[in-house]
């Protein structure tokens, strides 16, 4: 999933959009990559083709053991084999016709890009998954070279492959390879440029191929690979309508259909079920002669270890077991210790007074001074809270989140809180943009394009604005539960998840829409690489860096000239019923309300350093936090939902989400103080 907002922003700047505007990605692309050869790899989700692309491009995208974890294409250069290629990493398809907004993206980049050699990535404990696939490339005539990667999981499951036979059978070069070891990639190196299209053609009937040969004979007369489009077409592939509205009148549009209906009128099952069967016996008739497991007795440990930690019973302790190595990690060590050196002595003790120091040496002028190491300057408080305060927390609960991501546990955790997400409206694959939203809710958001219903869509975006709190508050939180008793630490989770059940209950009766079945692919847990947990850290803390803190400088700035206007005091004096008279604040919580507004890990930075200066008690600091978590999580969200979901929803989530924030802080407020319950 998986995917964080550095990883948007590189999509954005190499690919520049596509899903559904095929047009637009062609205009957009740069004159060069268009004469260049392009190689893309495909295949089903969690097989390793974004490790194949860092390898093959230098270039790193996200890796994750969590399907989904690519949702838009990224382009990179390659010079291998001494020629310049532009290699293009899609998200995982498990069908070429598309189910989801990123299945699409896959399938358009095969459909307009004619020339297109592919890489298939599959995972050979998997191969009857990979190649139906495989067969649907075929049918678009594209040039394919199969990888079976995953060969170390593969053998310890005891499966054997002959590769000879296969590629007798395809036509096309097979390889095994390693990726995540760059074992035998130096074969894919070799075969670079070749490939045909694979000779797998299955016959669908007398009846369905005539029917397949007259919409061939009705598509454009220069359009490559018509079978398979012929195909998608009788299989009721919905999202091509767009693309046969662009190339075709609407007479021969009508007569295509009438083809389609002609031919289910005399089927009682659906054509695409019809279809898909036959692709299936295909496969099945291909496996059989190449396809061997021997023994199923390996990786019985590894298999016991994963049955525990979905266990309905079981799965708890050890869920709680890994909140609590998390709770130590992060609270302990990055907002104990690390928060400690950094603010009180690497900012407190060296940086702010030597700042202090030079300013006033410097700038003769108040005004310049309070600007940069003011109560509200840009160093003293912007740089220091967010160097000092939030690096430090998000940085272990980074390391920690990539180490959950490529262990394979997230998916696990999806499965142990199916039942729990069932009351909110959701099941399957909907909680996994869910979890992802644990690391950052703006890619989390994006992430949703892996849903196949709009309701479910909606649904993950309104609930992960609301209340998934992300790893950069989830951090200064951890470091805010260090002064508080374990009761309130359950009434802020009870409070939370409690307003998600309502919210999302209630919405998903009001939206109206389907829920899609609980099918979810769990992959094997796997040793983390830690060059890959260190590199993906190192990258999250560097989208941090560029996109969380200016925002918080900005911030800064904002009290800054609030103050300058005299406007803190008024702004306090406005929100005083609320801040105080019904959240049960001290009057100084406004401004870190204000900077809520701008990213929800600011918002609780500036409550973090009120509790440590003992400003606030156990039941405020409870209300405080239950009133920043449910906030929308920061601009950048915003504006993802805005990209998403359109202006009028996003407008309408937040509208939604700001007033019940305060309403529940409000009324946890009024509860803990009538029932007069001690934290
Ligand atoms: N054991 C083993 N793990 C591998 C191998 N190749 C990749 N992995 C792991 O498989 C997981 C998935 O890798 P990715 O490259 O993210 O897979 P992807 O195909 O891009 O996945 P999506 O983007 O979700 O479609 C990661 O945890 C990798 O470290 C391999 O050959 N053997
Ligand atoms: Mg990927």
């Amino acid at each position: 999933m998986s995917n964080l907002p550095f990883q948007r922003k590189k999509n954005e700047q190499e690919n520049q959009g596509r899903a559904g505007s095929m047009t637009k990605n062609r205009q957009r692309k740069t004159a060069a990559s268009e004469k260049m050869p392009r190689i893309a790899l495909v295949g089903n989700p969690n097989v390793g083709k974004s490790v194949i692309f860092g390898w093959m491009t230098g270039q790193y995208v996200t890796v994750s053991n969590f399907p989904g974890t690519t949702v838009e294409v990224t382009q990179g250069n390659s010079s291998l084999g001494g020629q310049r290629r532009v290699i293009v990493d899609t998200p995982g398809i498990n069908n070429l016709i598309p189910m989801s907004e990123d299945e699409r993206v896959t399938r358009d980049i095969l459909l307009e890009d004619e020339d297109l050699q592919v890489i298939q990535v599959c995972d050979a404990k998997n191969l009857r998954r990979g190649l139906m696939i495989t067969l649907q490339l075929a049918e678009m005539e594209k040039p394919v070279v199969l990888v079976l990667n995953m060969a170390d999981e593969a053998k310890e499951r005891g499966i054997a492959i002959d590769h000879r036979r296969l590629e007798q059978s395809l036509g096309i070069p097979v390889l095994s390879t390693i990726a995540s070891r760059r074992k035998g990639l130096d074969g894919v190196e070799k075969v670079l440029g070749e490939g045909d299209s694979p000779q797998i053609r299955p016959f669908y009937g007398a009846e369905m191929e005539e029917g397949i040969e007259a919409i061939e004979y009705l598509l454009p007369a220069e359009q490559k690979g018509k079978r398979a489009l012929a195909l998608m077409l009788l299989a009721g592939d919905e999202s091509l309508r767009d693309w046969l509205h662009c190339r075709l009148p609407d007479p021969v549009i009508q007569r295509i259909e009438e083809v389609s209906r002609r031919l289910q009128s005399r089927h009682q099952e659906p054509l695409g079920f019809l279809i898909n069967r036959k692709r299936l016996d295909t496969v099945d008739q291909i496996v059989e002669g190449v396809f061997f497991q021997e023994r199923r007795d390996k990786g019985r440990t590894a298999q016991a270890i994963s049955g525990l930690t979905t266990h309905p019973v079981a799965g708890f302790p050890i869920l709680i077991l890994v909140l609590y190595a998390i709770y130590k990690w992060v609270g302990e060590f990055g907002a104990g210790l690390g928060v400690d050196f950094l603010f009180n002595v690497v900012f407190g003790k060296a940086i702010n007074p030597a700042f202090t120091r030079m300013a006033n040496y410097l700038f003769p002028w108040l005004i310049l001074r309070d600007f940069f190491v003011g109560p509200y300057g840009v160093l003293t408080m912007g740089l220091t809270y967010a160097i000092a305060i939030v690096l430090p927390i998000v940085g272990t609960f980074f390391f920690a989140f990539g180490l959950l991501e490529d262990s394979g546990y997230l998916p696990r955790l999806a499965v142990m809180a199916n039942r729990f997400f069932r009351a909110m409206g959701l099941n399957g694959k909907a909680i996994l943009p869910m979890i992802l939203g644990l690391g950052c809710d703006t890619m989390a958001t994006l992430t949703t394009r892996i849903l196949e219903t709009k309701k479910e869509r909606i649904l993950v975006t309104l609930l992960l604005a609301l209340g998934v709190p992300c790893s950069a508050q989830i951090g200064v939180m951890v470091g805010m539960f260090a002064a508080l008793s374990m009761k309130a630490i359950l009434v802020w989770g009870l409070v939370v998840l409690g307003s998600m059940i309502a919210v999302g209950y209630l919405a998903s009766k009001l939206i109206p829409g389907e829920r899609a079945d609980f099918l979810m692919e769990i992959p094997p847990l796997r040793i983390p690489t830690l060059g890959n947990i260190l590199v993906k850290t190192l990258a999250r803390l560097e989208w941090f860096l560029k996109e969380a803190v200016p925002l918080f400088l900005l911030g800064t700035f904002f009290l800054f000239i609030l103050d300058r206007l005299g406007l803190i005091k008024v702004l306090q004096n406005i929100a005083e019923p609320m801040v105080v008279g019904f959240l049960g604040l001290p009057a100084k919580a406004t401004e870190a309300l204000l900077l809520g507004f701008l990213r929800r890990d600011y918002g609780a930075a500036g409550f973090f350093i009120m509790a440590k200066a003992g400003e606030l008690d156990s039941v405020q600091i409870v209300v405080s936090l239950a009133t920043i978590t449910l906030f929308v999580p920061c601009l950048a969200n915003f504006f993802m939902i805005v990209k998403e979901r359109g202006v009028g929803q996003a407008l309408a989530m937040a509208g939604f989400i700001f007033p019940f924030a305060f309403l529940v802080g409000g009324g946890l407020n009024y509860f803990l103080h009538f029932v007069g319950v001690s934290l």
